[in-house]
């Protein structure tokens, strides 16, 4: 084994937390096996042969957004070529769709709409309620909630709570919302919060809306795109923001945490970013077992197969993965290797995908309770953790 990684391996199986430099090292690697070993060794203590899969929707309800990321190929403006936002019936008869179906959770995101009333996600979330009361609605990114906040000030003048995030959020809990998706993080730094996606919210903000969220009871999950302008030191930069911000939850007994989180890969086709050639296999590998290992409480590493591919799941099941998300259906966000809206796997292909990797395969809801399931009727045990 190469000495740099000695003392990370010594740590790693003392059970102590990994610095700062020791994630950049583990970065900078080139003994991909001994990584993978580590984040196996730390996977496997923590679940065992246990991998998590889960049977969902996404619904993407509209691609208008007032930003225009440099990395993002989803958003539109009003009248331009492929705008689209649904209506309540659109909205309806997908969530119909997820509830016939058998899926456990909605995953709802979209972009900053420019001129939507806070009404329309209420609205957005009680009409999935109503049609589909059994599904959990895992909903809208910090950037979003930020973006309604302030439609939350403006529609509710004089109300208590009007304009800030915890008012804002309580309105939607009480319309139906069950938990907050990880997306728009990206990287919390400023230069490249400045290069790549200008106007969004930076890393304070993100995590400030989670850490509300937290508060009030509700769980999240985080994400970070990394493969594009920033450096090695800015992904851990990132990873140890989102390790302080869980040990915050965790020391002050919020209801709410931090459950996974989501390494994206970033995809170049279609973003102002083309020219660049996005990240490779190894890193991709790199990442997941970065991730395993820095975020030390955090429970789950989720490879998120629409963006990573489903055989960088399947191998990033030794690399300390533990969940592989679902079903997906419809995604609009990212279109991998020419694909289409329509991106569906079965939940028997993701079984014998784990299997096959020699892994336990446990489908579970939004909330990892495991779930007992007949075609599409499902249950959960309450009291029942996986
Ligand atoms: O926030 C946008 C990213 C995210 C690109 O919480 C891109 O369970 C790669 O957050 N290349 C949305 N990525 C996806 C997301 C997510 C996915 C699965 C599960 C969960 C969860 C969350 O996608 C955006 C943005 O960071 N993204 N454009 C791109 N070109």
């Amino acid at each position: 084994m190469p000495s740099d990684l000695t003392t990370i391996t010594a740590k790693v199986h003392a059970g102590q937390r990994l610095s700062f430099d020791d994630g950049v090292a583990l970065l900078k690697t080139r003994d991909l096996w001994t990584l993978g070993e580590l984040a196996d060794h730390f996977r496997t203590a923590k679940h065992g042969k246990a991998t998590y899969y889960n049977v969902n929707r996404h619904m993407n309800y509209s691609n208008l957004c007032v930003l225009s990321c440099k990395f993002c190929e989803f958003h539109r403006k009003p009248g331009q070529d492929g705008a689209y936002e649904y209506n309540m019936d659109q909205v309806a008869e997908q969530a119909k769709k997820a509830e016939d179906a058998g899926a456990t959770e909605m995953h709802i995101v979209g972009g900053l709409h420019p001129k939507n009333k806070f009404s329309y996600y209420t609205e957005l979330l009680q009409t999935c309620r109503q049609v589909a009361p059994s599904v959990h609605l895992k909903a809208f990114t910090a950037v979003e909630l930020t973006h309604l906040a302030r439609i939350h000030g403006r529609d509710n003048k004089g109300k208590p709570g009007a304009g800030t995030i915890k008012g804002m959020l309580e309105d939607l809990i009480e319309a139906g919302l069950g938990s907050l998706p990880g997306g728009g993080a990206e990287v919390f730094d400023d230069r490249v919060h400045n290069e790549v996606f200008r106007g969004k919210i930076g890393g304070l903000e993100w995590i400030n809306v989670h850490r509300t969220a937290h508060e009030l009871g509700l769980m999240s999950n985080a994400t970070m795109l990394y493969g594009h302008v920033e450096t090695l030191e800015d992904r851990i930069n990132h990873l140890c923001l989102l390790r302080e911000a869980q040990d915050e939850a965790i020391n002050n007994n919020h209801a709410g945490r931090f459950q996974t989180i989501i390494p994206l890969p970033f995809f170049p086709d279609g973003s102002e970013l083309e020219h660049l050639p996005g990240p490779t296999g190894l890193d991709n590998l790199r990442m997941l077992a970065v991730c395993r290992l820095m975020l030390d409480n955090f429970d789950h590493v989720k490879c998120f197969w629409i963006m990573q591919t489903l055989e960088m799941a399947q191998l990033g099941l030794t690399f300390g993965v533990d969940d592989v998300d679902g079903t997906v259906v419809w995604y609009d966000i990212t279109k991998v290797g020419g694909a289409g809206t329509h991106q569906e796997v079965t939940p028997g292909s993701l079984r014998d995908l784990i299997l096959e990797a020699g892994y336990d395969p446990i489908e579970r809801d939004t909330l990892y309770r495991k779930v007992t399931r007949d075609g599409a009727k499902w249950s959960v045990d309450a009291l029942q953790t996986v």
